[in-house]
């Protein structure tokens, strides 16, 4: 039976690429026929139906259908995957809070209608920025799915993190495992190298603790803006990428003997107060994520933990009413 995949914002960067890697195949593989659900604005349609029609002159194997729509509830109805990626930019003279307000009503009424219309068994990844915020609010208006349901996107901060460690270490990135990043999609997120493995061996002797502290986490903070300064552009491909990872690892499973970092909603764990939307180190089995548990967490580490967590109480507190 096929499966229905949502996209919102289907017709801008991320969505354009993310569209045809899944319809390809890309996230369930070759046996698994797509249903693709892709919602815009109202004023994005006829860009969306060109998307479509480009879709339809790929003769992917694996798309079935294609349906396009400024509904949510269209969009949702039957989905068992949703990329919410479509999201208000902040504009010219925007304060973070007007920017929060104005992605909060979009996300109240795609959370509304992801429990009205959605497969119960539906996985949601929140891309559109604030993601984790956004993610928050969305599951606040879904109260019949369940909370473990939506989660919002730090695999792209992950996968910026592993390649900077390559280039550093002189490896490959795949042979770095154990790496987290905590917190917020943010400038504030903490990529955390405490636990990381080089070939399966710790590799704490071999990271200047300096060059930690102040070459990498900066630039794994900042690496969205360091793209749009050269592309003049924010990150896409890499983006959709990384969606794609999210999606695919929670849905068939992380690696033996590493873990990614997804934002969740928070247990507790760590001392993190829980009713936030929080990135934790995670593993994925038949389905179904877990935080990982035990870490070793060093003074460095609690306080960067903590810092990315006032962030994000501070964003609920601003869109507390919406919840
Ligand atoms: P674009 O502006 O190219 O595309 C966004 C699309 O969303 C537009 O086509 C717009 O019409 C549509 N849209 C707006 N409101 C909508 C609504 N209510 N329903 C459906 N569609 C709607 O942005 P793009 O570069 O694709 O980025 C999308 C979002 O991803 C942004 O919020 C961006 O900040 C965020 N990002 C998040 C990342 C993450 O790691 N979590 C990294 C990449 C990216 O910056």
């Amino acid at each position: 039976m096929s499966k229905t995949v949502t996209i919102t914002g289907a017709a801008g960067q991320i969505g354009y690429q993310l569209a045809f890697r899944i319809a390809s195949g890309q996230l369930l593989g070759a046996n698994q026929k797509i249903n693709l659900n892709l919602l815009e604005i109202t004023p994005a349609l006829n860009a969306l139906k060109g998307v479509a029609m480009e879709l339809e002159d790929c003769a992917f194997d694996t798309l079935d259908k294609i349906s396009i729509s400024d509904d949510p509830n269209e969009a949702f109805k039957d989905s068992d995957y949703a990329f919410l990626v479509g999201a208000k930019p902040r504009g010219p003279g925007m304060e973070r809070s007007d920017l929060l307000q104005e992605n909060a009503k979009i996300f109240s009424a795609q959370g509304k209608a992801i429990n009205d219309n959605a497969s119960r068994d539906i996985k949601v990844l929140v891309v559109g920025n604030p993601a984790n915020t956004n993610a928050l609010i969305a599951m606040s208006n879904a109260p019949d799915i369940d909370r473990d349901a939506f989660t919002a996107m730090m695999r792209l901060d992950h996968n910026r993190a592993l390649a900077q460690l390559a280039s550093k270490l002189n490896c490959h990135s795949s042979e770095i495992t154990n790496m987290t990043i905590w917190g917020n999609h943010s400038t504030t997120q903490y990529p955390d190298v405490g636990n990381l493995k080089l070939k399966g061996k710790n590799t704490s002797s071999l990271l200047d603790k300096e060059w930690v502290k102040n070459k990498f986490i900066p630039r794994v903070q900042n690496r969205g803006a360091e793209i749009i300064k050269a592309r003049g552009l924010s990150s896409a491909a890499s983006a959709a990428s990384a969606a794609i990872d999210h999606m695919k690892d929670w849905t068939l499973g992380t690696k033996i003997d590493d873990w990614v970092s997804m934002a969740i909603p928070s247990d507790g764990s760590y001392g993190i107060s829980e009713g936030i939307i929080y990135s934790f180190p995670v593993t994925c089995q038949n389905s179904a994520y877990s935080i990982v548990q035990n870490l070793e967490i060093d003074a460095f580490s609690k306080e960067s933990m903590k810092i990315t967590e006032k962030e994000l109480l501070d964003e609920k507190a601003a869109i507390e009413h919406l919840l």
